[in-house]
């Protein structure tokens, strides 16, 4: 073969291996849309999150109330409040079921978190929450700091001259150890949907526990987001289901 033919057949294979590699890849593409990227999508903003933990109940109906809002980057449910260590679901002793809130202090403050809390549950209702009886439903804010703790204190001085004759039975406590609960737990409401499971690329606990869309779906499920908010995911999924598009990337 002359040195000519050869470098034309060359050229031809090199032409023939990047067609199939571009192919292939567009194959797999098709087949498997990348997930989020959420954490390095969400790096610049973790280093300025904030931490707040609550007690106002079900842990499983607090944490769809959180996360959804604006601002709330993340939500895990566990128990605090108590002093037994590595306190299980089925036997919590003296602690709380709790939420622990990840937020950005640019997009909403403790205050406002604050409000959230108390119009989310009834702080007279004691030993339970709604239909809950028991000590582990009692409504605690956790807090870190002087500040924290005077902002709980003044939010539940207004809570209590609106509440009249009724005591606001909410504690106000430094937090000590938050022990997440059982991964079961963690999302609950979104686990019992399975189209919106789907919808996420089913993903695995580890990640679904740190998902940020995880966490607003959940209060979706639920059914517990602001109304606007509410209004809006299905709108997004509206979207994403006419289109066809298997995964839901953003909200
Ligand atoms: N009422 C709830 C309480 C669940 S909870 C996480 C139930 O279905 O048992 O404590």
């Amino acid at each position: 073969m002359a040195v000519s033919e050869k470098m034309v057949c060359i050229s031809h294979s090199l032409i023939i291996i990047v067609l199939i590699v571009f192919i292939s890849d567009k194959a797999l593409c098709i087949r498997y849309p990348d997930r989020i990227p959420e954490t390095a999508r969400d790096l610049s903003d973790q280093q300025h999150l904030k931490t707040a933990v609550f007690a106002l109940g079900s842990f499983w109906r607090s944490e769809a109330i959180f996360g959804c809002l604006p601002g709330v980057v993340r939500t895990t449910v566990g128990y605090a409040g108590g002093s037994k260590t590595k306190p299980e679901y089925r036997n919590v002793k003296d602690h709380a079921e709790s939420v622990q809130v990840e937020y950005n202090p640019r997009l909403i403050s403790f205050k406002e978190l604050l409000d959230v809390f108390w119009s989310s549950h009834d702080p007279r209702q004691v030993f339970g929450q709604g239909p809950d009886v028991g000590n582990q439903y009692r409504s605690i804010i956790f807090t870190n700091g002087t500040e924290e703790s005077r902002l709980a204190a003044v939010s539940k001085e207004k809570e209590q001259t609106r509440s009249r004759s009724s005591v606001v039975t909410t504690q106000i406590q430094q937090l000590g150890t938050f022990y997440p609960a059982e991964p079961e737990h963690q999302k609950f409401e979104l686990k019992q949907n399975s189209f919106l499971l789907h919808l996420l690329g089913s993903l695995p606990e580890e990640e679904l526990e740190r998902s940020n869309l995880a966490t607003k779906l959940n209060g979706y499920a639920a059914e517990l987001c602001p109304p606007n908010i509410q209004k809006h995911i299905d709108t997004r999924i509206n979207e994403i289901t006419k289109r066809g598009w298997p995964l839901l990337k953003d909200l």
